[in-house]
């Protein structure tokens, strides 16, 4: 007899920031878990999710994945935006899980099987000054990744976004019902940056990968300076110069620097890649595989991207959960044009809930053989951890204007 979609629940919880879970559960026993977080905005992802998907999904047939997507994606009148894709994708996740669960198979093997035997893999080095950064370098170098993205301080801001200025990382979000200003100067910025990439380079050694953000601050024209000025440090990728919405800068910044262009932790769909993709104007493909649909849209994107050798480095901060980040590995392990993987690591009371499969070795993840994803949700230890507000920081510029993100 088919199996049915009998519950679906959603529950958010935060063992040191928030998450949103999704738990499909079918007729015949089986359960999956997907990952909807949207950081930031988890109650509306919530609330999209209980109110107006859960109800549909009753009665439905788990196996029919890609119908289902269908149903959510192009039966609604409403389409792509960052809730709804979160929320799609979330449910994408928890029906493979549940597939994977169903045939008792990790999901990687279900998408065509390993192309690769481990997954290269990119984390975050902070310092705020060049010392600090040298240190962090040390550390993550000891901890045998390969591959690094460095960010620091800038002389004269007083804080800077993902950089914390003690030992030890950070969280994106910060707990409180009000975003926390930061000031941002992108001149100062600009005149600082190639020294911090410069001394990196120095102190890696020619064989390590560098990346670096810029989380959306620059316009075209300094994006443009900034991609030339980076030129001699052979980074790996340059990480959103300019802001998402203003596709055709990335032409601009092409013409005049040959540096690696990563973009689109932002976007969610394929039509937000197309042109990108079709003109050449990125190098890698930057959407977390939940924010982008869940496994079944992301892979198009990727596959698209592929017929212009243009690879895909998966989203991976703190800010999607384990389920997010072991769905991103199955894809990877599985689908050629993989660049990079970030992972940015988890506070420890995240493993209190979520219970992972994926292993890191020497700078390489691999998503282990457990069936489905590989990360079971312990909802008993979740209740422990209640949804707390928590937000990004946002920025004004030195004479009080508010800045892109
Ligand atoms: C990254 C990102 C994060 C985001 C965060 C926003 O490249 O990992 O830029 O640092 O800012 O995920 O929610
Ligand atoms: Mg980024």
């Amino acid at each position: 007899m088919t199996s049915r979609i009998e519950k679906v629940d959603v529950i958010v919880c935060s063992p040191s920031r928030n998450f949103v879970t999704i738990k499909v559960t079918t007729s015949d026993g089986l359960v999956g878990w997907g990952d909807a977080t949207l950081n930031g905005r988890e109650l509306a992802v919530a609330s999209y999710l209980q109110d107006h998907v859960a109800p549909l999904l009753i009665g439905l047939d788990p196996d029919r994945i890609e119908d289902i997507w269908q149903f959510l994606y192009r039966g609604v009148y409403w389409r792509r935006g960052p809730v709804t894709m979160a929320a799609i994708g979330g449910v994408d996740l928890a029906l493979w899980d549940v597939k994977g669960k169903s045939v008792n198979r990790p999901v990687y093997q279900l998408l065509g099987g390993a192309v690769r035997e481990k997954i290269l893999t990119y984390t975050h080095t902070v310092g705020w000054d060049i010392p600090a950064l040298k240190d962090a370098l040390d550390v993550n170098l000891a901890r045998g990744f390969k591959a690094l993205r460095v960010q620091s301080g800038v002389p004269g801001l007083d804080s800077v976004y993902g950089v914390t200025q003690g030992v030890g990382g950070y969280e994106p979000a910060t707990r409180g019902a009000y975003p926390k200003l930061e000031m941002w100067d992108s001149g100062k910025y600009l005149r600082h940056v190639p020294k911090v990439i410069e001394a990196a380079r120095e102190h890696v050694g020619p064989d390590i990968e560098l990346l670096h953000d810029a989380h959306h601050r620059l316009t075209p024209i300094q994006a443009a300076q900034l991609g030339k000025s980076l030129e001699p440090f052979g980074l790996f990728w340059l990480e959103d110069v300019t802001p998402g919405e203003n596709q055709e800068a990335l032409k601009l910044i092409r013409e005049h620097s040959t540096i690696p262009l990563a973009i689109g932790e932002v976007f969610n769909t394929i039509w937000d890649f197309k042109d990108l993709i079709i003109n050449q104007q990125l190098d890698y493909v930057r959407c977390s595989v939940m924010h982008a649909g869940g496994i079944s849209h992301a892979r198009r994107i990727f596959d698209l991207a592929a017929l212009y050798g243009i690879k895909f480095g998966p989203h991976g901060p703190s800010d999607i959960s384990p389920i997010t980040m072991s769905a991103s590995l199955h894809v990877d392990l599985s689908t050629p044009n993989l660049g990079i993987q970030e992972f940015m690591g988890y506070d420890p009371l995240v493993s209190e809930v979520f219970h992972s499969s994926y292993t890191l070795k020497d700078g390489y993840l691999h998503p282990g053989d457990n069936p489905g994803l590989g990360v079971e949700f312990d909802e008993k230890a979740a209740a422990k951890f209640p949804y707390a507000p928590a937000y990004l920081p946002y920025a004004r510029s030195l004479d009080g204007t508010v800045t892109d993100w």
